[in-house]
Order: C-alpha cells, then sequence, then structure tokens
C-alpha cells in the first residue's frame, strides 16, 4: 500500500496554488513531477562532483565517471538487461528511436517493410517513415478497433518475410492501451523481423523486463519517470548494438581517428558521441530508485484504482465520451464532451487549477482515426488522489454549463 500523504509532501511542486486554485496536475503522460530526492540529487551533483567524465584522471572526474556508470548499472538491474553495455543513455525516446531508426537503412533496402502501429507517437512513426524513404521500403500500419485495441489477427497477416523490424508501443499516450506486446514480439521473431519497443509511457508506471520480453530495443524518457529532461535510455540486444552502426560521430565514441579511417569504441561508448547529459544521466538512477522504493505493483496498483474511479465520475458527465477504452489501460482518460472543443475545455479547467492536456497529443493518426479534433486527455500518476478526480469532474462539468 502507498501512503499517499507521504508521497505527496515528497513532491513540493504540488504544494502550490495555480491561478489562485489548489494545482491539480493531470498531465502526467507529458512529464511527471519531481520528488525532492531527485530535486536534490541534481543540486548535489554540480556542489560536489560536477566534471566531464571518462576523461579525466583527476579525482572528480572519477567520481562523475563512477557515478554515470553506477546510474547506467542500476537501469540495467532494473529493466533486466543482460549487461549494462547493451544500456544507452540518450536525451528520451525520440533520441532512441531515431538512433534505430538511423542505423537500421544498413538492414533493410527497397522493397523491405517496416511496420508500426495505428497508434503510435509521432515520434515512432516519423523516423520510420524517414527510414523507408531512405532507402524506398513500405511503412505498413498494425490497425485497431473502436476501443484503441490493436486488431492481432491483421497484424499477423500483415507480417511476413519482407518485415525487417516492427515499432510498437508498450502503452499509449493518447488511448492509454497497454498493447500485448510480448504477444506482438514472438509474432514478429516468428517471421524475422525485429521489434523495437517505445516504453516512453510504460517507464513511468511498471518494470519492463528486456529478457522475458526478449524485445531488441526498448526506449524511455527519464522526464516521465520522475527523472530529470533531457535524459533517457535505449536498451538494445547486445548483437544488434554491435550490427547497428553509430548515430552520430564525435568525441568518447571512438577507438581511433585517423584522417583515413577512424574505428569506433565497444558499446555502450559507440553510441553516445560527445559530452552526454551527466547530471541527467545520474540522477535517473536517483529516480529509478524513487520508484522502486515506492514499489512499481504498488504504484500500478492504486493507479488502476484512480483510473476506474476517474473513468466512473468523468463517464457520470452528460455527452462526456472516452476515447479509449481497451481492456487493458494505463491511467490515462482521453476525451470530449459533446461538440466542445477541447481546448476550450483546458483552458476552462486551468482557470480552476487543474492541468491537463488538450489537442492531437502527437497522435494525428490516431484522432483522425476516432474522427475527433483532438481530445482532453487527463494522466494520472501515484501522488494524485480520488478528490482530484472529483475537482476535475465539477470543473469539466462547470466548463460545459459555460460553453453550451
Ligand atoms: N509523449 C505526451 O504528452 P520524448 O519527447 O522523446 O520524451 O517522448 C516522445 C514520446 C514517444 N512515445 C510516446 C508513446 C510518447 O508518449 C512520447 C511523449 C508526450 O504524450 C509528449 S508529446
Amino acid at each position: 500500500m502507498l501512503d499517499i500523504n507521504a508521497i505527496r509532501a515528497d513532491f513540493p511542486i504540488l504544494n502550490q496554488a495555480v491561478n489562485g486554485k489548489p494545482l491539480v496536475y493531470f498531465d502526467n503522460a507529458a512529464t511527471s513531477q519531481k520528488p525532492q530526492v531527485v530535486i536534490d540529487a541534481i543540486a548535489e551533483y554540480y556542489k560536489q562532483i560536477n566534471s566531464n567524465i571518462h576523461r579525466g584522471v583527476h579525482a572528480l572526474s572519477q567520481m562523475a565517471t563512477d557515478a554515470y556508470e553506477t546510474s547506467r548499472q542500476k537501469i540495467q538491474q532494473h529493466i533486466n538487461a543482460k549487461h549494462s553495455h547493451e544500456v544507452l543513455f540518450t536525451t528520451g525516446t525520440t533520441h532512441g528511436i531515431n538512433l534505430v531508426a538511423n542505423g537500421f537503412s544498413a538492414f533493410i533496402k527497397q522493397g523491405d517493410e517496416v511496420m508500426v502501429s495505428a497508434m503510435e507517437h509521432h515520434s515512432n512513426i516519423v523516423p520510420w517513415q524517414m527510414l523507408c524513404e531512405r532507402v524506398g521500403a513500405k511503412l505498413v500500419v498494425i490497425p485497431m478497433d473502436d476501443k484503441g485495441e490493436l486488431i492481432l489477427e491483421e497484424y499477423e497477416r500483415l507480417l511476413s518475410g519482407k518485415t525487417r523490424i516492427v515499432a510498437v508501443n508498450h502503452i499509449s499516450n493518447s488511448l492509454g492501451t497497454i498493447n500485448p506486446i510480448k504477444y506482438i514480439i514472438t509474432k514478429a521473431h516468428e517471421h524475422g523481423a525485429a521489434v523495437f519497443i517505445d516504453g516512453a509511457q510504460a517507464a513511468p508506471h511498471l518494470k519492463p523486463d528486456v529478457q522475458a520480453l526478449d524485445c531488441d530495443f526498448y526506449a524511455f524518457s527519464g522526464h516521465k519517470a520522475c527523472g530529470p529532461t533531457g535524459s533517457g535510455v535505449l536498451y538494445g540486444k547486445e548483437e544488434w548494438l554491435n550490427k547497428l552502426p553509430p548515430y552520430q560521430g564525435g568525441g568518447e565514441m571512438i577507438k581511433e581517428v585517423r584522417f583515413e579511417k577512424s574505428t569506433y569504441a565497444d558499446l555502450p561508448h559507440k553510441f553516445e558521441a560527445g559530452t552526454p547529459n551527466i547530471e541527467g544521466g545520474i540522477v535517473l538512477g536517483t529516480a529509478i530508485d524513487y520508484l522502486n522504493a515506492a514499489g512499481l505493483n504498488h504504484i500500478m496498483a492504486y493507479e488502476q484504482e484512480l483510473l476506474q474511479y476517474g473513468t466512473q465520475k468523468l463517464l457520470e458527465i452528460e455527452g462526456l465520451k472516452i476515447i479509449g477504452t481497451a481492456a487493458r489501460k494505463a491511467p490515462v482518460i482521453s476525451f470530449n464532451v459533446g461538440d466542445i472543443h477541447p481546448y476550450d475545455i483546458g483552458a476552462i479547467v486551468d482557470k480552476m487549477g487543474i492541468a491537463v492536456r488538450t489537442g492531437h497529443h502527437c497522435t494525428q493518426p490516431v484522432m483522425d482515426f476516432f474522427n475527433v479534433p483532438g481530445t482532453v486527455r487527463a494522466s494520472f500518476s501515484f501522488y494524485n488522489t480520488k478528490e482530484e478526480i472529483d475537482a476535475l469532474a465539477e470543473a469539466v462539468k462547470k466548463a460545459q454549463r459555460m460553453l453550451s
């Protein structure tokens, strides 16, 4: 069980008024808030060990390097990667996807296929589209149904010997759907295709086990999981990372540089050119410690309670329609009220101190599928409460009265 009051006390930003009302932060799918330990760890890094890593013989550089590599090991354990060099530090999910999609040019040719799903974030569409355009491959889309669940029979029908990689999200950011990724991975492998999992929305809620999943790549962003902005992780199976060409050239990713030819460093450094976000990488480890101390199983259970409560509460509002009604969902509720534009609801509830996201949520194809201009999205975290959901429901009713 979580002690929600104690947890809320860990997040100083929650304890404030916005527009004269107590802040209700329901934009967690965009970015999470940070606990005091994370805020402190950032300051401690700059106060005590700030230095460039893997470069200096001096004590501070050693300390910063040790802290950075310790964090990498922590993340390795957290996601159950076989080796710590399979954990690459990135600036976030988008970086991880681009790194793989770019390198995949080496393994894909004209006429081959890249598969994404109908519910991907633009980050997990555009880099693959760019790859397809570069090499003359085809982008194939796994369709979904009206609940926002992938149609698995169609997926299996679309898989073929031409499929080189399947890129799907673990959890949809605009619908909340938790996808059956183990099944998706197994089926792709039966056809010899690699699998990339966009774990941006999963990392705040669950502990992915990359070996049990047997995915080839798994990416997530630190900022959605209580960590600093600009921190992130790309997991890749060792054999893939060895085969994949480097994404960026620069310092630290080389073995030897000659004008005739340069050779590349071993993993993970081959993919970590230039000075990285050192503080971000270190403090992401602190954030993961925090989530594990609370217990991701407890977090998930409590968030499911919030999801159920919120769904029921919002559905009591006449004319409110939830977009995304999959059987397995993360605590994300996307909705519209009658014909009212989602932006108008967002602006009014903001005046009541409630932060929600409105618009297409970087998933335009999802909005097109459901034939809506956008949605209001309330995304919950383990520091939210049922009372806050009551406040949202009241605010939406008020917005409805004002706008209709
Ligand atoms: N979704 C949202 O409000 P970055 O920006 O690299 O940290 O994450 C990109 C990304 C990739 N995949 C999924 C499923 C995501 O949800 C996101 C980010 C935020 O829904 C910001 S658009």
